[in-house]
């Protein structure tokens, strides 16, 4: 097989061409990102000269960059490129509209027109929006998404399906749970309170701390997009999450007993802006289906992580020096 892998370069594509180059040695991959301040060719130094891997800097939505690449023919796409992050879309979503939805359009377009046999959009629980106390997302909940990144996201999604009903493109989408696990950006929950516990920084908890997310190992992912593309139905979406439900508040206080930090780092912070209360997935079609089964729990999995930033600090302050120190002052300043 011959994959054209898009946003390869971040937290879950990496782990993903890890994971393939892995798993598939004989698949060639060609591995498409923009290098945003959210990518790291650092991730990806262990196949740095792998035979089938190719990095090539790109904008998925420049039509012109990608058509050279569409040229040669490939089998699947799947794409994980995005802008990915809740708060930095209520700063700027523009820019989650111009990567999020024309991007996903023009790899839909390209694929069409390249006669792709499998096109993978990695998509998100946050485009079903908010849950209440109970209850979980199935396929069939409704799209009704609350901030401009789930919005754009939805966005993509519905161009995806438009792009099977219309003109036959065989489709898949995922929506996947809250990831954790190496090589995740430090502006996300889980890195952001590892480092800032390390440098015994307060730790910024949003509102009062209770919203809740299920959490998913990424390797767990991984192995779900795997299934998908080798065995998803066309035009089918499929939940992905591992029932790990947890409030902010009780994954910090972890973090905070495995680094040996005291609870007084806590610090609350003004809320997010329509910050969704609750997330937590239903899985069974892709369990039933497809027979998939995350092999991680929460707890062993989050001690792992937590182990990996610490092995990796070098790592940590690569990605958090320059661009980085500035978006934390603009976010965090008036909280
Ligand atoms: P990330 O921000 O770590 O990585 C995104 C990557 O996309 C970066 O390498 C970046 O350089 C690249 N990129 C951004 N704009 C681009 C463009 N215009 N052209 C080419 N490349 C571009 O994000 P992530 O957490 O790894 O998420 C990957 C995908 O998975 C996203 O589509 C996201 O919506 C989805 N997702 C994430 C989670 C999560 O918990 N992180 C959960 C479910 C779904
Ligand atoms: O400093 C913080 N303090 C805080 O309380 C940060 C960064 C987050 N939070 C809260 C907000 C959320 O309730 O923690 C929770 C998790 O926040 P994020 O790590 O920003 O993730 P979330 O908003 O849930 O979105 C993530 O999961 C779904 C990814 O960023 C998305 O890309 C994915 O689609």
């Amino acid at each position: 097989m011959k994959i054209l892998i898009t946003g390869g370069a971040g937290f879950i594509g990496s782990n993903f061409v890890l994971y393939m180059i892995k798993n598939y040695p004989s698949y060639e991959i060609i591995n498409v990102d923009a290098l945003t301040y959210a990518g790291n060719l650092e991730n990806l130094r262990t196949i740095e000269h792998h035979s089938n891997h190719k990095f090539v800097k790109a904008d998925i939505a420049n039509r012109s960059e990608l058509e050279p690449l569409f040229e040669q023919g490939f089998d699947a796409v799947i794409n994980f490129a995005a802008e990915s992050h809740v708060d930095r879309s209520i700063l700027h979503p523009e820019i989650f509209v111009q990567t999020n939805i024309l991007g996903t359009q023009t790899l839909l377009d390209l694929s069409k027109q390249y006669h792709v046999l499998k096109f993978v959009q990695v998509s998100t629980d946050e485009v079903y929006g908010t849950l209440g106390e109970t209850g979980l997302f199935t396929e069939d909940t409704p799209i009704a998404p609350n901030s401009p990144y789930s919005a754009s996201k939805a966005g993509a999604d519905l161009l995806v399906r438009a792009y099977h009903e219309t003109f036959g493109l065989n489709v898949n989408i995922t929506r996947c749970s809250n990831n954790y696990g190496p090589y995740q950006f430090p502006e996300k929950l889980i890195p952001l309170m590892i480092q800032n516990a390390l440098q015994d920084k307060p730790l910024p908890v949003y509102g009062d701390g209770l919203n809740v997310r299920d959490w998913l190992y990424v390797e767990d992912h991984c192995s779900a997009i795997d299934l998908v593309l080798h065995k998803g139905s066309a035009g089918e979406v499929y939940n992905v999450g591992g029932r790990n439900e947890r409030n902010n508040l009780q994954v910090v206080r972890t973090i905070l007993e495995e680094l040996g930090k005291p609870e007084s780092l806590i610090s609350y912070v003004k809320d997010r802006l329509g910050h969704d209360r609750r997330y937590a997935i239903d899985a069974d079609k892709i369990r039933h289906e497809l027979g998939w089964q995350p092999k991680f729990n929460y707890e062993d999995g989050i001690k792992e992580t937590i182990r990996w930033y610490l092995g990796n600090t070098e790592w940590m302050a690569q990605v958090a020096s320059g661009t980085y120190q500035q978006y934390y002052e603009t976010q965090y300043k008036d909280r």
